[in-house]
């Protein structure tokens, strides 16, 4: 067993705020499994920041017209603050950007570059003659040899997501002024994967319980022979190049933001008052070093980094990474540059952190990509939250502030049935170690939510609210028990649910303990408990339906894609199940409590039709009365917030964010094909 364990995760890059895929990628996972380990008495450090280099943050800088020193500035601030709220709990989050770093940095560079291990190679770049500077892949742009975008970059089209090279795009232009580039000779510090490839390959096969989807990539990067990667590129934003002959160079970015876990362990250190406890961490071979990450940086994290320390020497290389794979969103791919995204800070203004740790801890993409939906969403937490551990929990607490005074009764000649199910407490106690300490995140969780089920059963099939009448020791019993489960899940939760947990551990008077001191006597006979509030409040349809609304216009006025891409293809006879129609609003009304719907009356010509829409917030009632629009006819009736919606009515979505009506001649009923 290890002295310590050195938990990271994937610096964000620091051009834009967080949302749902990083927290499912990384963050979550990371914290979930360093909340875990800490309440074992581990010596665990987790450690994160800002990733502040790169072409994504100077291209997000120019488009701003500010320096990229400002971009980092605000998200790093802004990331920070939304990791706090959402309860990922680093030891230190530092930045790329940091003197600290520079230093750290530049040192290994120096060492790797006097050991000799760097080769130097000229290769040819592209150069923009207006603005004499070379072009990383992404400041080019042209036609895409593929689909014919005209604004796909050098590296990728995001319009039909193929991959590219500069050379491959039709009338490159230069984003910097326009120009055409043209190739011009440059130098480079290459790290020689290909030479190095045998220890690298040697150390991998020494890894063990490796996730097969990341042994599997490594195993396909090696298969198809390791070539050299450059470690320095022709930009003016990043670590400038520590060598005399480098003028106008900085490291490659994913040469240096690996190495800000390790100044960011030093920061951490500093602050602790010992500038050398970094080393303790990265230095002495009884370390776990673990990395978070998504799937995308398994080459860097696998392949690249321990290369880059194995050549330095002397430091710890990592026990494990846990990758995980993409989360998609709704069905579709996840894309911030199409505006298909749930950012943090929108869904802390709406919703409560715990509530996301859950739901999003159930369809963590551990093994493969998986899907977060928002109704999926609401019924975590209406259907588990709230209606199994909230409801537990309040039944348990109520009765027992109501026929005991709020204090623990005393379990005496407990049935078989009552010791068993106390002793399925330790017993899903270790199952869920096993679970964490195996970074099965959402098979940890599911196993707590389980005891939770147990209890829950336990109490509605000891029904005490009928033995209070008749045998007061066996209704005593009953609550006994449940509150030793609702003490043990405030404890077996506190990774998933901290600020909740938290607040039950307050009513039920529990403190703080380690996870092997888990057991069903954490309560003791007399304890006094307070009641509480619910702890889970359930999330109504129409909050809901908002936040898909939201996101469908959010995807509508992406911020790259003027226009929103294409849907896929369908059949004509998939088009021809829609019927839509021509109605006509003969009566419209806000929905008090609800910013964003208004009940329509419809003339159908052949009928008359209520239509709950979320227009609210573009239309007042009175300027879309008597209007002639274009509805789906055919939609199944659903309920918003209560009331009764039959059909659609179809709105253009402009590229500035506005909604129109799409107003038509023909008569109510009118049939559009
Ligand atoms: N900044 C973020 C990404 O590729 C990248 C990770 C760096 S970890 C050292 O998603
Ligand atoms: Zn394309």
């Amino acid at each position: 067993m290890s002295k310590r364990t050195l938990v990271t995760s994937a610096l964000p890059y620091a051009n834009g705020p967080i949302h749902l895929g990083h927290l499912a990628g990384a963050y979550l996972p990371a914290d979930l499994y360093v909340r875990y380990k800490r309440m074992t008495g581990a010596d665990v450090v987790y450690i994160c920041g800002s990733d502040e280099h790169g072409v994504p943050i100077t291209i997000a800088a120019e488009k701003e017209g500010v320096s990229p020193q400002d971009i980092v500035d605000r998200y790093h601030t802004m990331n920070a603050a939304v990791f706090e709220q959402i309860g990922i709990s680093f030891d230190y989050y530092g930045r790329t950007s940091s003197p600290v770093h520079y230093e750290v940095s530049s040192s290994i560079f120096k060492t790797l570059y006097e050991k000799g291990v760097f080769k130097k190679k000229t290769e040819l770049q592209l150069f923009d003659p207006e603005a004499g500077k070379f072009l990383a892949d992404r400041y080019v742009k042209g036609t895409c040899p593929k689909c014919a975008y005209t604004e796909a970059y050098g590296d990728q089209c995001e319009k039909c997501g193929t991959s590219l090279s500069p050379a491959e795009l039709i009338d490159p232009r230069s984003m910097l002024t326009g120009a055409k580039p043209e190739h011009r000779e440059t130098e480079h510090w290459y790290l020689p994967l290909g030479d190095l490839q045998p220890e690298i390959e040697t150390w991998l096969n020494s890894r063990e319980n490796w996730k097969s989807n990341v042994m599997g990539q490594c195993r396909s990067w090696l298969n198809s022979g390791l070539t050299d990667r450059a470690v320095t590129r022709d930009l003016n934003w990043g670590v400038p190049v520590p060598l005399e002959d480098a003028a106008g160079k900085v490291l490659y970015v994913w040469f240096d933001a690996p190495i800000g876990y390790i100044s960011a362990t030093k920061e951490w250190g500093i602050q602790k008052g010992d500038p050398d406890l970094w080393k303790t961490y990265w230095m002495d071979q009884d370390t776990d070093l673990l990395h978070f990450i998504g799937k995308d940086n398994i080459v860097f994290h696998c392949i690249m980094f321990p290369a880059t320390l194995m050549k330095h020497g002397g430091f710890v290389l990592p026990k494990n990474v846990p990758a995980n794979e993409f989360l998609n969103l709704e069905g579709q791919k996840l894309s911030t540059s199409r505006g298909w995204a749930v950012w943090l800070q929108d869904y802390l203004k709406e919703f409560d952190a715990d509530t996301l740790r859950y739901a999003l801890g159930t369809t963590l993409p551990e093994t493969k990509d998986s899907d977060f939906s928002w109704k999926e969403f609401q019924s975590r937490n209406n259907g588990e939250l709230a209606d199994i551990l909230g409801n537990f929990i309040f039944r348990t607490i109520s009765f027992t502030s109501r026929f005991f005074d709020g204090v623990v009764p005393e379990l005496i000649s407990p049935t078989e049935r009552d010791q068993a199910t106390l002793s399925e407490i330790t017993r899903y106690r270790d199952e869920i170690a096993r679970a964490y300490e195996r970074f099965q995140l959402r098979e940890a969780i599911n196993l707590t939510m389980n005891l939770a089920r147990a209890g829950n059963k336990y109490l509605t099939e000891t029904e005490p609210w009928k033995t209070r009448k008749t045998d007061l020791q066996s209704c005593a019993n009953s609550i006994h028990v449940c509150l030793q489960i609702s003490a043990s899940l405030s404890l077996l939760f506190e990774p998933v649910l901290p600020h909740k947990m938290k607040q039950l551990r307050e009513y039920l008077g529990v403190k703080m303990c380690e996870w092997h001191e888990i057991s069903s006597a954490m309560l003791q006979t007399g304890n006094t408990i307070s009641p509480g509030d619910i702890l889970f409040a359930k999330i109504e349809d129409e909050k809901i339906d908002q936040q898909i609304d939201l996101l469908h216009q959010s995807a509508n006025s992406g911020s790259e894609n003027k226009f929103t891409a294409l849907s896929d293809e369908v059949e004509f006879d998939d088009f021809l199940k829609l019927d839509l129609r021509v109605a006509k609003i003969i009566q419209a009304e806000r929905i008090p409590k609800s910013k964003k719907l208004l009940r329509l009356q419809i003339d159908l010509g052949f009928e008359k039709r209520q239509i709950i829409s979320g227009i609210a917030e573009y239309f007042a009632p009175d300027e879309v009365l008597n209007k002639s629009v274009t509805i789906v006819a055919n939609l199944k009736p659903r309920k918003i917030m209560g009331e009764l919606s039959q059909g659609m009515i179809l709105m253009a979505s402009n590229t500035d964010g506005s909604l129109k009506l799409i107003e038509t001649e023909g008569e109510p009923g009118a049939k559009i094909s």
